[in-house]
């Protein structure tokens, strides 16, 4: 099942979609908001998928909001700026938070304004060594959005990002891996390479406890310690009654591979 903007393909247990307007350096649309909706909706819902990864056609990964469809904002049709969020980015960041598989994303070349946090609302992202990280917002009068200002600081600190927000300078993917940004850059040529073989990996992996992990990491943000440890009691007591902690435990004391179904019951 495949989109005009998001193309959508399934193998192996890894459900890739791809950004796909590559002349328009796949700047969003609400057209391509519903599009990944609905391909990341379906992929949570699959249970053959055990993660996703999220990339871009051509020479970016994403222009952010598409302007065009920004500039048209003076037609009564056309949202404001506050809507368009509201209706799609907010939806888009809390979908690719909550997901309970892992969400990888391989950004293939420039990440600018919303098209930079949406990248980072993934939970492992992969940087091509020339791709860059660019808050353009204040270059055009906005401000870091789609989570920019929840997940900056969250990240680098707090210095760095209000340098990336105020200056709105293209962070290179070498640097963004040093401060932290990211989980890791990679060269040009091996990233589609490098990014399968971690999508290979999850999908053989204990997808329910990663969903659980995601889930106990979130909420560290806003837990106390007690907090905290209460929540790992009680995710841990779920993990440790499915199926694969069971064959994992098994797997170890049988000196063997453990082969993990993701399963929750
Ligand atoms: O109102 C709301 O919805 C609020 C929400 C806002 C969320 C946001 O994301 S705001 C930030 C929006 N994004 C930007 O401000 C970035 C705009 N793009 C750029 O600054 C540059 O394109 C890049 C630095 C990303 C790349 O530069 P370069 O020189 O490599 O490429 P280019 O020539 O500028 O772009 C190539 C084409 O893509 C070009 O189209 P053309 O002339 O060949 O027909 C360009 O217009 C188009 N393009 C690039 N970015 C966008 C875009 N078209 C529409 N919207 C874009 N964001």
């Amino acid at each position: 099942m495949s989109g005009k903007t998001v193309l959508i393909a399934q193998e192996g247990g890894i459900t890739r979609l791809i950004l796909n307007r590559p002349d328009k350096l796949n700047a969003f649309t609400l057209g391509m908001h519903a599009e990944l909706r609905a391909g990341l909706e379906a992929a949570g819902a699959d249970p053959q998928c055990r993660v996703v990864v999220l990339t871009g056609a051509g020479r970016a990964f994403s222009a952010g909001q598409d302007l065009g469809e920004v500039g048209g904002s003076a037609e009564a049709s056309s949202p404001d700026a506050g809507s368009r969020l509201e209706q799609a980015y907010n939806p888009l960041i809390k979908l690719i938070t909550t997901l309970e598989k892992p969400v990888l994303c391989a950004v293939n070349g420039i990440a600018a304004g919303a098209g930079a946090n949406v990248a980072l609302a993934c939970d492992l992202v992969y940087a091509a060594r020339s791709a860059s990280f660019l808050q353009a917002f204040a270059r055009i009068g906005l401000i870091p959005d789609a989570g920019g200002t929840w997940a900056l600081p969250r990240l680098v600190g707090a210095a760095r990002a209000r340098g990336l927000a105020m200056l709105a300078e293209p962070l290179t993917a070498e640097k963004a891996e040093a401060w932290g940004l990211i989980w890791k850059c990679v060269d040009d040529d091996k990233l589609a390479a490098e990014v399968a073989a971690v999508a290979g990996r999850l999908a053989a992996a204990p997808t329910y406890a990663l969903a659980l992990a995601k889930r106990a990491l979130a909420a560290s943000s806003t837990n106390t310690l007690g907090q905290q440890l209460d929540l790992e009691r009680d995710l841990q007591k779920l993990a440790g009654a499915s199926p694969d902690a069971r064959e994992g435990i098994a797997a170890f004391l049988e000196k063997r591979a453990p082969r993990y179904t993701g399963r929750k019951a």
